[in-house]
Parts: structure tokens; sequence; C-alpha cells
């Protein structure tokens, strides 16, 4: 089918760490060799993705050399330039170097505050100069094993100083970058600050530029700590602060998996995607920015494996497109929405111009209400998840 051949217009974009990882567990060394990014442009570019991100040490080894690091961005410049994929976001790497053992921008050694702040600095410069419109910050490191060793309101300052003082830096710069910060509730560390999207909405609220800040949730990340991704991207649209989205598979609580598209909690996974494609006020996209696959090709596979994975996160997005599109167009499930009173939450609960006084004043609404006829009546959700299920699985 044609329309399932992914195009730059479906906005597809994946990370340099994605294809690349070479499978090096903490139980296991790598099962695959590295892959040169510039084989993976051409490769997404082949596949019809639209982009692709990066952290500063996945393009540029750690601690190259000044002219080993411009041949780097050199040759990858080049690639994108060949094959017109474009770079939105960047993000950096302060987790994996010993140094950041104990976080980046709250580490309790000041020193390496200092050097965290540095390395992003250097690689915003960069991000601004590939035409990135989004820096992500994933804090992995951010975070603690134990409750004794960690000032959590020291660090939550420390975090917030260091968001505004880069802002500040973005802003002075002239830059057109806005940032976007990924929760995750553990891994690697045994608790992480900001764990999810809701903690990280409060901490935005209370930063210097929090106009420029948004958030880059991940399907798996909210999905191990049991919590609804599609509530909380929801709750993202509705705050104005759905920057970024990193989309991959989780089967719920347990390590990251990081799996592809759609291969953990599907029918979350075609939710989602309704969301997004279908969400809108007006029944369009409610969001419009990188569909970016953070996932990780299954430590078996071998490259040519890696490469399947890769395609199979685009396919699965546009077949469950499709099925979200056949499940709104669906004159049964139109009908089944009504019954539900799915459109009726819409409505305001008091009307234009009204006051409390009024519905103090409105006795049908309290002193004449049938309580127990109200509450005798069904909503049949189930019949409305029945039809998605039904159109997920092709039955409809
Ligand atoms: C790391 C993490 C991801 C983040 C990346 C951005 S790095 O792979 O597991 O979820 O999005 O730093
Ligand atoms: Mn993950
Ligand atoms: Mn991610």
């Amino acid at each position: 089918m044609s329309d399932l051949r992914p195009t730059p217009d479906d906005k597809f974009t994946f990370g340099l760490w994605t294809v690349g990882w070479q499978a090096r567990d903490p139980f296991g060394d790598a099962t695959r060799p590295p892959i040169d990014p510039v084989e993976t442009v051409h490769r997404l570019a082949d596949m019809g993705a639209y982009g692709v991100t990066f952290h500063d040490d996945d393009l540029i080894p750690f601690g190259s050399e000044d002219t080993a690091r411009d041949e780097h961005i050199k040759r990858f410049r080049a690639a994108l330039d060949e094959t017109g994929l474009v770079v939105p976001m960047v993000t950096t790497n302060l987790f994996t170097h010993p140094i950041f053992k104990d976080g980046g921008f709250t580490s309790n050694d000041r020193a390496i505050r200092r050097y965290a702040l540095r390395k992003v600095m250097r690689n915003i410069d960069l991000a601004a100069e590939l035409g990135a419109s989004t820096y992500v910050f994933w804090g992995g490191r951010e975070g603690a094993e134990t409750d004794a060793a960690k000032d959590v309101r020291a660090a939550l300052d420390r975090y917030r100083e260091g968001i505004d003082l880069l802002a500040d830096y973005v802003v002075d710069r002239g830059y057109g970058l806005r940032f976007a910060l990924e929760p995750k509730p553990n891994e690697p560390r045994g608790d992480i600050l900001l764990p999810t999207v809701g903690h990280a909405l409060a901490f935005i609220a209370q930063l210097e530029h929090r106009e420029m800040v948004g958030v880059n949730p991940e399907v798996g990340h909210e999905q191990m700590a049991g919590l609804n991704f599609v509530h909380g991207i929801s709750q993202a649209l509705w705050a104005g602060k759905l920057f970024h989205i990193d989309l991959n598979g989780q089967h719920g609580p347990k390590f990251d998996q990081d799996l592809v598209f759609g291969h953990g909690d599907l029918l979350s996974a075609f939710f989602l995607v309704d969301l997004l494609e279908n969400g809108g006020p007006g029944g369009g996209p409610a969001y419009d920015g990188p569909r970016h696959f953070d996932y990780k090709p299954m430590r078996t596979e071998d490259l040519d494996g890696v490469w399947a994975s890769a395609a199979e996160n685009m396919r699965t997005y546009l077949l469950l497109k499709q099925r979200a599109a056949a499940y709104r167009a669906d004159p049964e499930v139109q009908q089944a929405l009504i019954t539900s009173k799915v459109p009726e939450l819409s409505v305001p609960t008091l009307s234009d111009g009204e006051t409390y006084s009024d519905l103090l004043a409105d006795t049908s609404a309290y002193e004449s209400l049938d309580v127990e006829a109200v509450a005798a009546r069904g909503y049949a959700f189930g019949r409305l998840d029945q039809l998605a299920v039904e159109h997920v699985m092709g039955a409809r």
C-alpha cells in the first residue's frame, strides 16, 4: 500500500543512538558493530525519514581534539546536504562518562556542575548551527540511590539554575531553540528527578524562561511508572507544553525496554496516534512536531534486523494512523461516542453568563434532580472500547 510508505511529510525522526545502539547491556557485551553516522543518515533518508537527532557524543566521540571534531561535523553535514535530512532536535550526553555518575546539573560536586553547563553550551552552538529547533534534556543521572545522599530541594534549585542559565544563553545568542525536558522515573539512577510528565510540568512553572521550556515525554518512561501515556500527553498538550515526543514500546512496569513503537501496549499506541493525528479542536492534528522514535533494536538482532526495525516503527505508526482514521469515520463509532456522552464533556458546566448564584437558584440541578435515576444510567464505555479493539484488529 503506497500510503504506508513513509515520506518526509510524516516527520519521522530517529536518534543516532537508536539504530546505532550496539546492544551492550549490564550483563553482556555488544552484539553489533558501531554504525557510521553518515551511513545512518543515508539509510534513514532512503527509508523516507524526515530527520535525525543526536547527543554530542554520538557524533563526536567524547574527548575528541578540535580538528577531529570539525571533521566529524563536516562529514555529517555533507550527508545531510546530500540527502535533505534535517536535524530538528539535538541533546547532550550527561550520563555516560564517569564524571557524571552523580549527575550533571545536580551533582553534589560543584566543579562537575560547571563542566556540565559548558558541555551543553558548546553543543547548543552546534545545534543552532545545524538549524535545530528543539534542545532536549534527559537527566538520566540527575537522581540518587539513597535519600541520605541528595538534598532534593537543593538539587531542584541547581536544576533550575542550570536550565535558567542555558535559556539566558540561547536568548542572548538569538538562537531559535526551545527546550524540552524528558521525564523518566528510574534507570540508570534508583530514582531520577522529574520522574513523570506531571513533575516536569510543575518544575517548568518555576523557571525564569518558562515560555521556552516544554516536555519530551517517552512512551516507555511513563508506562514504567504504571502511568497512562495518553493522559500524560493530553495534559502536556493542555498546558501547551508538548514540544517533542519520544515514541517506543514498553510492556508495563519493568526495566526500560525501548521496543519498537506499538510493540508493547498496542491499544495505548492506537489512542496515542489518534490523539496526535485527530485530537485537535477541529479534528486535525493536536501535535505537528517530529514523530521521534527513541527505541533500541533488540539485542538479538543483526544489522539487517536493525534497519528492518527502524522501518517497522514508521510502518506501525502509519498503520495506526489509518486505523484511527477509520475509527473516527465509522458511523457506529460516532453514534457510540454520542451515546457515551463523550462530546458532552466539551460543554461548559455553567451556561454562558451563568453564575454560581444562578446555579444555586436552579432547583432542577439539585432539589428536584432524580439522583437515583441519573445514577442508574450506564455510559456504555465498553462498547466504545470494543469498537476500538476491532478497528485495531482490522475487523471493521
Ligand atoms: C537515552 C535515554 C533516552 C533519551 C535520550 C536523550 S538518551 O537513550 O534512554 O530516553 O531520550 O538523552
Ligand atoms: Mn527509554
Ligand atoms: Mn527518550
